[in-house]
């Protein structure tokens, strides 16, 4: 059956807009709700490609601005509905905060915010260190990873690491809320402007997992890798699930993240509460110290039998890269730019060691939750200290945003993806792709302002699009719906979107609809479920997807699935001006 794909939540008045056709047709005119022709245009052949498995013709209707919700058709066939508008993204962003709080474990929900998402208090009971003889710990609170209440502190850590990154890089995420319960910030530094009230929202949510992770530091210094129950769960409610919780071993990946990402919370949370600030940067220290005198890597295997997630790495230099990289940033200190130079050149070893290599492109810029070296990165590029470092970072996310851009002229979907980035949660290689143009983005916009003076060249350069927003928008436009699923990737955003995440209180709730906001994983070639074993072979890439509860590999979400589209959405807001 012949289809139109596009973004099905829509696009700003001055944004690219396009739709992709899997048909033939000379034109296609735009429909407004009322059943008027609002708009027309001729759709042109872009041709085959190797991810979509199809013959793609495009319909760009970027010069029609008008407001309003519409669809295209061409040849009879219509599109699903979209609307044009300066905020059509106001409550996607807000949704996609939201997840993390109703991920929320421990006793912090409350029936006024979660709603019809209440769960009652769980994992609640302390946790027994594996392996040791040692008095059970308390290490509660923090957000489910996924469809799994497993708390992984890797993961967690560069989930939050994506929302601050996204606050220091765009301060507008400050603004946005999303409806959960007010914390109150202590006093901040004498050196820094005092606000006085409330954490914004997204400080708020962001506390709550580094308040956890904080529990998930012994007292040298060094972090459990994981606390989960020995073997995943069934689909019962977490408050269900009371077996025996495990803090198993410590990892330096684990330590090394923690370091980080305490360090970069700490150069934001100073500005709210100095007392909080503090405790940050002193377990940050900890932790470093622990992997200073600890210089060999200590990697992380599940305990024989158990099958919770394991988070595994081949080596630990990236995550050392990053804490080294995150403390310089936040304490001027010299010693670890040195120490961040010493990894840099591990790292370049490594990265030509290609039997290791599981990412694409520059290891520079790698934002996921094993390879951290582009959070590294960000922190370099925030330091702005014109180093040998500094340049690096930036000469990094040019090229790779220029490599990606590359790869977006290939497909019809224009989208920056290449056949082999779709793996297991291949929606976030999408993702961490557009947060490295994003970043890109960002520093062409803030070269060209400190060139021009005034911010005068800035606006000139903005007249025309860029080609990494460019990208960008047709990643977004991909995620919502532009893609040969012609699915939306985000619950509840989309006439079209999933529905069946992989999440065990969506899937024994007695809600209709899973929480809106969620991002799935994505079409992956290796179908590592028996659900997606029953899909044919021979799927080319952007198809091996099903919208199945039981497909882990198909449609998990994940903390950080959803955490870079926080960031991606923050650069879109600071272009909007908003
Ligand atoms: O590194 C290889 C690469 O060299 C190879 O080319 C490519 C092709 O298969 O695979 C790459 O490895 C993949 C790896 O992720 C790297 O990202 C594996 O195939 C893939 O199986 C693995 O998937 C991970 C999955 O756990 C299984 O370990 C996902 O990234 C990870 O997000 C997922 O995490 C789970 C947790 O364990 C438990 N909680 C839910 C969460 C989400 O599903
Ligand atoms: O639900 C689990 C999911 O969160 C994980 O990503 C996945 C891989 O670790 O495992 C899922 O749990 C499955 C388990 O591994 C095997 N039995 C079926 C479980 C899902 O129903
Ligand atoms: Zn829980």
């Amino acid at each position: 059956m012949s289809k139109i794909f596009l973004n099905q939540v829509g696009f700003q008045p001055d944004s690219a807009k396009k739709a992709v056709l899997d048909f033939e047709a000379d034109e296609f005119k735009i429909v407004d709700d009322a059943g008027n022709e609002a708009f027309n245009g001729r759709v042109i052949h872009f041709g085959k490609d190797e991810i979509s498995g199809e013959d793609t013709y495009v319909a760009d209707f970027g010069g029609f601005y008008k407001a309003g919700r519409y669809h295209v058709e061409a040849n009879g066939v219509s599109s699903p509905n979209f609307e044009i508008s300066e905020n059509v993204y106001d409550k996607l962003m807000k949704d996609i905060c939201k997840c993390f709080y109703y991920l929320r474990c421990g006793d912090a929900l409350d029936r006024k915010y979660a709603g019809e998402f209440y769960h009652e208090p769980c994992h609640m009971s302390k946790a027994t260190v594996y392996g040791e003889d040692t008095d059970p710990v308390d290490v509660t609170g923090g957000w489910h990873d996924a469809g799994d209440y497993g708390r992984y502190s890797t993961a967690g850590a560069v989930a939050v690491a994506h929302l601050l990154y996204g606050v220091r890089f765009f301060d507008n995420l400050l603004n946005v809320e999303f409806d959960i319960p007010k914390v109150q910030a202590g006093s901040a530094s004498a050196d820094n402007t005092s606000i006085s009230g409330y954490l914004p929202d997204i400080l708020a949510e962001a506390k709550v997992e580094l308040d956890f992770l904080m529990k998930m530091q012994r007292e040298n210094g060094s972090v459990w890798h994981k606390v989960t129950t020995f073997c995943h769960a069934p689909f019962i409610m977490p408050e269900e699930d009371t077996s025996e919780l495990f803090l198993f071993n410590v990892s330096s990946m684990a330590t090394a993240d923690i370091a980080a990402v305490f360090a970069l919370a700490y150069t934001i949370y100073r500005n709210y509460d100095a007392e909080y600030a503090d405790k940050l940067m002193d377990r940050a220290k900890r932790a470093y110290k622990w992997l200073q005198d600890n210089p060999e890597p200590l990697l992380f295997k599940n305990a024989e039998g158990s099958n919770t997630g394991e988070y595994g790495e081949a080596e630990d230099i990236s995550n050392r890269f990053w804490a080294a990289c995150a403390l310089y940033e936040a304490t001027g200190e010299k010693s670890y730019y040195q120490d961040a130079e010493t990894q840099k050149e591990r790292l370049g070893s490594f990265d030509k060691a290609a039997e290791f290599k599981g990412y694409q492109g520059d290891v520079f810029t790698c934002l996921g939750w094993a390879e951290v070296a582009g959070l590294g990165c960000m922190s370099l590029l925030l330091s702005d200290d014109g180093s040998e470092l500094f340049e690096l970072a930036k000469k990094s996310y040019l090229q790779e945003a220029d490599r990606l851009c590359d790869n977006a002229d290939k497909n019809g979907f224009g989208l920056c993806m290449d056949k082999k980035d779709f793996i297991w949660g291949s929606n976030m290689e999408l993702l961490k792709y557009l947060m490295v143009l994003t970043v890109a983005e960002h520093i062409n916009s803030e070269t060209a302002t400190n060139a021009g003076g005034n911010g005068k060249l800035a606006k000139s350069v903005k007249k025309t699009r860029s080609k990494y927003e460019s990208a960008i928008i047709a990643g977004i436009d991909y995620l919502l719906g532009c893609n040969s699923m012609d699915v939306s990737y985000v619950t509840g955003n989309g006439e079209k979107a999933f529905k069946n995440p992989h999440l065990r209180p969506t899937a024994i709730d007695d809600v209709e609809q899973p929480w809106p906001g969620l991002v799935s994983g994505g079409p992956n070639v290796g179908l590592q479920d028996e659900r997606a074993q029953t899909l044919p072979k021979d799927l080319p890439p952007m198809k091996c997807y099903l919208d199945h509860i039981d497909c882990y590999s198909l449609n998990e979400i994940t903390i950080y699935w959803n955490s870079p589209l926080v960031f991606v959405m923050a650069g879109v807001f600071r272009r909007m001006g908003r």
